[in-house]
């Protein structure tokens, strides 16, 4: 008898297993609904760069032009000491920009890396995604490539910066490894739900020649992956390549963690690794993050010197807003 139920079970099992064998699978949830396109950006200038790009997408604009016109506007601004034009100086008083690229559409990218005299570096690695079959060209090779595309080579600090950066030289305290950066990233979220990302900076001043931050290099300072989100960092880079910080992070929202808890879960893995950075005050790293379905969010390590804030714009017609990021560390 027992035996007979026991038979009874493991067939009504099979047909369980079946029935779940032949069910269709579930058409995935349509993801929600939300006022594209999103941009979001690092810092109080994040505001200028949404705004131009939805500028350019209010005019039908391509998602890249759009990005690529936001970070031109900071690049652009001689009172933006961290990016482009009037950028922070290395130990050698000269201006190396860094800048990356990563379109999610095609999953390719173009970085350069110390390049000189050209104010706009996200526009040159644009160039290298576009019209070469590389992700990364450097120094005297990246300046040769851009001057063979039509780019201008000009001084790229404004008189007085120069003058303050001689004086600074005279006394070499003020201008050696102090924590003056900050980083320009971008995120865009187009009406296809497409991503891509964009970065641009001097990198850390007083920087060693040739050093070359986080920001050029995809995957660290940046990174997208059209099936997911995308997400960029600022702060100190060598945090952010040692522990491949926006892939990271990246691949927790692919895990299905918020853009917030990733950028958080990542900053809490490079502390872990480096307990360092608890006590060092001026080891700041800072990450924004903005998923396939238009949730926006961020993660700070610490906020003394500077609050970290992040600029997001929804649609065309909406001024961006800014969103402040509690610090981590305090
Ligand atoms: C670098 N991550 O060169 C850049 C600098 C920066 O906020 O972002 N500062 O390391």
């Amino acid at each position: 008898m027992s035996s007979r139920r026991e038979f009874l079970k493991g067939a009504a099992a099979v047909a369980v297993l079946a029935s779940d064998a032949v069910a269709k699978p579930k058409a995935p949830a349509p993801p929600p609904k939300v006022e594209l396109p999103i941009v979001i950006a690092t810092w109080d200038y994040g505001v200028a760069l949404c705004a131009a790009a939805q500028a350019v997408f209010g005019k039908g604009g391509d998602l890249l032009d759009a990005l690529e016109r936001g970070v031109n506007v900071v690049e652009d601004d001689p009172a933006v000491h961290s990016v482009g034009y009037n950028g922070l100086p290395n130990e050698d008083g000269i201006v190396q920009l860094d800048a990356s690229i990563m379109d999610g559409r095609t999953h390719r990218a173009g970085a350069v890396g110390a390049l000189e005299r050209i104010k706009n570096p996200i526009s040159v690695a644009r160039k290298v995604m576009e019209k070469t079959e590389h992700v990364l060209l450097v120094g005297a090779g990246a300046n040769a490539f851009a001057k063979k595309l039509g780019f201008k080579e000009q001084e790229l600090l404004s008189p007085q910066v120069k003058a303050e950066w001689e004086k600074a030289r005279k006394d070499r305290k003020s201008f050696w490894r102090d924590d003056k950066h900050d980083t320009v990233c971008a995120i865009g979220l187009d009406a296809k739900r497409d991503l891509a990302t964009v970065v641009s900076t001097s990198g850390l001043s007083g920087k060693l020649s040739g050093r070359l931050g986080d920001s050029p290099i995809i995957g660290a300072g940046s990174y997208c992956d059209n099936d997911v989100g995308g997400a960029a960092a600022t702060g100190i880079g060598e945090l952010a390549i040692r522990n491949a910080a926006s892939f990271a992070i990246v691949e927790r929202m692919r895990a299905g963690v918020s853009p917030t808890k990733a950028c958080e879960e990542i900053l809490e893995r490079i502390v872990k690794k480096a307990p360092y950075v608890k006590t060092d005050p001026n080891a700041q790293l800072a990450f924004i993050a903005l998923n396939k379905a238009g949730e926006v969010g961020g993660a700070a390590l610490r906020t003394q010197k500077k609050k970290f804030r992040f600029a997001v714009s929804r649609g065309t017609k909406v001024a961006p807003v800014l969103v402040d990021v509690k610090p981590m560390l305090g």
